[in-house]
Formats: structure tokens, sequence, C-alpha cells
């Protein structure tokens, strides 16, 4: 049992370093390789994938590394992504309600909100994702166009698309034909406070957060 649990332990260290030095191929094997001896995908996720960005992001703040890396680290976490998205799906249940979800207009950041997306799939919530760049008149067609639609996600990295960020959550309390709904805020730069700045329901700090809060009241 304990030599299983080290076997896990390792394979998930080399899939954190697959993903972190940008290479997706060998993420691709070992992610497939851990899912055929039976570790759970979300273990994956928290334990693997989720630390890897992390880290490139830190190598990235700190400037020891480059753009071209951070994109290789983003792709190979897509890509792990991709792979354990069914087996994240298939522990969730029928679908409760419609979320719709984007990062803010002049942000192309997608990693955390695609993430967020995953989460909430499993969760068993539809998941309307309008990608990155999304602007306020995009947010509010989807809402319109989606009558099941109970919370909308938000996401931005940049500060300087967080006034983008404002003016979503003013136009879909404001405007007269979108019926009350919840609205969660989310991303590096935002924080609690800012949320109840701008008037949001709901900030958490990490994706499986935010999917808890939203089986907790979200119908
Ligand atoms: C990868 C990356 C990129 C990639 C993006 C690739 C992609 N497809 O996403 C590239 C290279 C393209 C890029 C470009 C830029 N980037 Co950049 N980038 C990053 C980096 C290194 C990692 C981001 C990431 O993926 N993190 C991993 C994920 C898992 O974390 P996350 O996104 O924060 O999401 C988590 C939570 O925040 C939360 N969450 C996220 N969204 C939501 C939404 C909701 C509703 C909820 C509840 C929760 C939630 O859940 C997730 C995990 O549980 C960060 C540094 C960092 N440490 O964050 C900089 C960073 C975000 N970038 C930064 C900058 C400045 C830029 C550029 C302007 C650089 C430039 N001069 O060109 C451009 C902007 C391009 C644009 N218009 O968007 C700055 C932002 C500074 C600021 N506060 O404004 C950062 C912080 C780096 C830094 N320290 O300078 N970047």
């Amino acid at each position: 049992m304990k030599g299983k649990e080290t076997a896990s332990v390792s394979i998930l260290k080399n899939i954190q370093e697959a993903v972190q030095d940008g290479r997706p191929k060998d993420a691709e094997r070992q992610i497939g390789q851990a899912l055929e001896e039976g570790l759970p995908a979300k273990r994956i996720l928290e334990e693997a994938l989720i630390p890897a960005m992390r880290e490139a992001g830190e190598q990235y703040r700190a400037n020891g590394s480059g753009i071209p890396q951070v994109l290789a680290a983003a792709r190979s976490m897509r890509k792990g992504l991709q792979l354990l998205e069914p087996y994240l799906e298939k522990d969730g249940a029928q679908h409760r309600a419609a979320i719709v979800l984007g990062t803010v207009e002049g942000d192309l950041h997608d990693v955390g909100k695609n993430l967020v997306a995953i989460m909430f799939r499993s969760a068993g919530f539809r998941v309307i994702d309008l990608g990155v760049d999304v602007s306020e008149k995009q947010f509010l067609k989807a809402v319109r166009e989606n009558p099941d639609v109970k919370l909308v996600c938000i996401s931005s990295l940049l500060t300087t698309s967080m006034p983008g960020m404002r003016q979503v959550v003013k136009s879909l309390r404001t405007a007269k034909d979108i019926p009350p709904l919840k609205i969660m805020v989310g991303g590096g730069p935002v924080t609690q406070e800012f949320a109840d700045e701008i008037g949001a329901d709901a900030y958490t700090e990490t994706a499986v957060d935010a999917a808890e809060w939203a089986r907790s009241f979200v119908l």
C-alpha cells in the first residue's frame, strides 16, 4: 500500500514537471499512465496540474522564464485538462442549471477560466463558455439567449481588465429585460473587497471553491 502511494506521488511529480517545463506530449503520456493506474482525475488536477501552472507563473513573475516557456506550460496544461475532463465530468450529477463564463474584454488569459469551467461541469452545471476577450454585449447576449442561466462567472487576470468586469456587473444588474441572477468574479488580481465594491455576489480564490459555492447558493 505504501509502495503504491510512493509510485503515485512519483508519477504526480513527473506530470507536474512535464506541464511546468512545457512538454505536452510527455504530460499527455504520463497522465494517461496515471489514469490507467487508477489515480483519480481530481487528484491529478489538484496535485499536479494546478501546482505546475502556479509554479510556471512564479518563475515567469520572477523573470526567470520567458513568454515562450509560459505559453508551452499553458499549452501542456490545456492538453492535460482535455484528458482529465471526461473523467471529472463523470462524477457530476445531472444538470443543475446553466452558467455563463468568460474572461473579460482585453484579457486573453484562459487557463484559470478553463479550470473553472471543468469544476462547474463536474459539479453538474451546463457551462456556456464564451472564451476570452468577452465584451459586455456578448455577456448580455448569452444571458438573454439562455433563460436557464442562473450564474454568470467573470474572470480577469489583468488589473487593466478589471474595470471591464465592473462594467459587465453593472450592465447585468441594470438591464431591464434580464432577471436577477448571481454573479461571481475571480482571477489573480481580484479580491473579496473588489467583488463587494462592484456588487458581485461572490468571489473565490480557486476554481474548486467556486463550484462548491455555486452548489450551495445556486439552484
Ligand atoms: C500564462 C500567463 C500568460 C499567457 C496566457 C496564456 C493563456 N492561454 O492563458 C500569456 C503569455 C499569453 C500572457 C500574456 C500577458 N500577460 Co500574463 N500571465 C500568465 C501567468 C504566468 C499565469 C496565469 C495562469 O495561467 N495561472 C494559472 C491559473 C490556474 O491561475 P489563475 O488564472 O489565477 O486562475 C485561478 C484563480 O485565479 C481562479 N479563477 C480564475 N478565473 C476565475 C473566475 C472566477 C469566476 C472564479 C470564481 C475564480 C477564478 O481559479 C483558478 C485556479 O483555481 C501569470 C502569472 C501568475 N502567477 O498568475 C501572468 C500574468 C497574469 N500576466 C501578466 C501580464 C502583464 C501579461 C501581459 C500584459 C504581458 C505583456 N506585456 O504582453 C499579456 C496580456 C495579454 C492579454 N491581453 O491578456 C501579469 C498581470 C499583472 C496584472 N496584475 O495586471 C501577470 C500576473 C504576470 C506578472 N506578475 O506580471 N500571460
